[in-house]
């Protein structure tokens, strides 16, 4: 198989371990531009850690930023996983930084574990199935130096086939476990991280430069490392949507994307017929409400600073 981007030994890794890292995506200088009002927008000072209030913020978008353009090889690289560009939608990206800053750090240092917090599967915006196109791709994009204990992102690199399993149990769909139930029909099952996570022994700390994207498995499991070192940590995770469900029966098995390829693994199959028993559901979390009145206050920062 040939691929825009990726080599045939981080394809064959994405399926076996369901991530691959696409180092130098864009340059310092580039990353700059959007980075340069982090801290205006956060009201923090960065050489004062005393007025870093939060260990870590999840901030809202302002500007969009065209992948295409702006991480050409990044681009290329999400094609190969999902199988093309005519299977993607619209895809940008954005300055809504994750920013760590100091979490955990108040404790000794625990590497990569189940029993570390924050395991999760993104996508606290609908309800799951084996085949959501509303999360095509996970995406760590780095857009500051991640160090090993400052603050980067914990993976669980053989998390696909556990759930992927769970999910093949569950053909209703899935609920994140941050959303409330308010329907009528019986509450659908909502992930159990603990018992996902408990499931998984292979640990990987995503650190790398500024300009590094790692693309990884729309059901990776992932959390939030501590910054025991206080070095603040940028990064952001855009999803991928996909224009059509992922399908696990395609008549032509080359027609197969890496996503599918790895879940087919995930189930120990090579071919499965999935058909979704309850509804494409979009939900709402709460982070859509705080991040539109988080957006506002850093508007009236960036003003006060001259900076809108
Ligand atoms: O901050 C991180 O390293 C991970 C954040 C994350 O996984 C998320 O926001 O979904
Ligand atoms: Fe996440």
């Amino acid at each position: 198989m040939d691929y825009q981007v990726l080599t045939a030994q981080q394809a064959e890794q994405f399926v076996e371990r369901g991530y691959v890292a696409i180092r130098g995506c864009f340059t310092r200088e580039a990353a700059q531009e959007y980075t340069a009002a982090i801290w205006t927008r956060l009201g923090y000072a960065p050489d004062d850690p005393g007025t870093w209030t939060q260990p870590s913020v999840h901030m809202p978008g302002h500007r969009d930023i065209d992948i295409r353009k702006f991480a050409p090889k990044a681009w290329g690289a999400v094609c190969d996983l999902v199988g093309g560009a005519q299977r993607i939608q619209p895809y940008r990206w954005n300055d809504g930084f994750i920013v760590n800053l100091s979490e955990g750090a108040d404790r000794p240092w625990q590497p990569a574990s189940p029993a570390a917090p924050g395991w999760h599967k993104d996508g606290d915006f609908f309800r799951h199935f084996l085949d959501s196109p509303e999360q095509g791709l996970l995406t760590l994009v780095l857009w500051s130096e991640v160090r090993h204990q400052g603050g980067a992102t914990f993976v669980a690199a053989d998390s696909v086939g556990p759930v992927a399993r769970f999910l093949a149990e569950h053909p209703e769909g899935v609920y994140p476990p941050s959303i409330a139930w308010t329907g009528a029909e019986p509450q659908p099952a909502t992930f159990a991280w603990g018992d996902l996570v408990g499931q998984c022994g292979d640990f990987v700390e995503a650190t790398g430069e500024v300009g590094d994207v790692y693309l990884l498995h729309p059901y990776i499991l992932h959390a939030k490392a501590q910054n025991v070192l206080r070095v603040p940590r940028y990064i952001t995770n855009p999803p991928v949507h996909l224009v059509e469900p992922m399908r696990f029966d395609r008549a032509d098995p080359a027609d197969l994307s890496l996503v599918e390829r790895a879940v087919l693994r995930g189930l120990g199959v090579d071919h499965y017929p999935f058909t979704a028993r309850g509804p494409r559901e979009e939900l709402v979390p709460e982070r859509v409400a705080m991040h539109r009145s988080m957006k506002q206050a850093e508007q009236q920062r960036l003003s006060a600073a001259g900076m809108a």
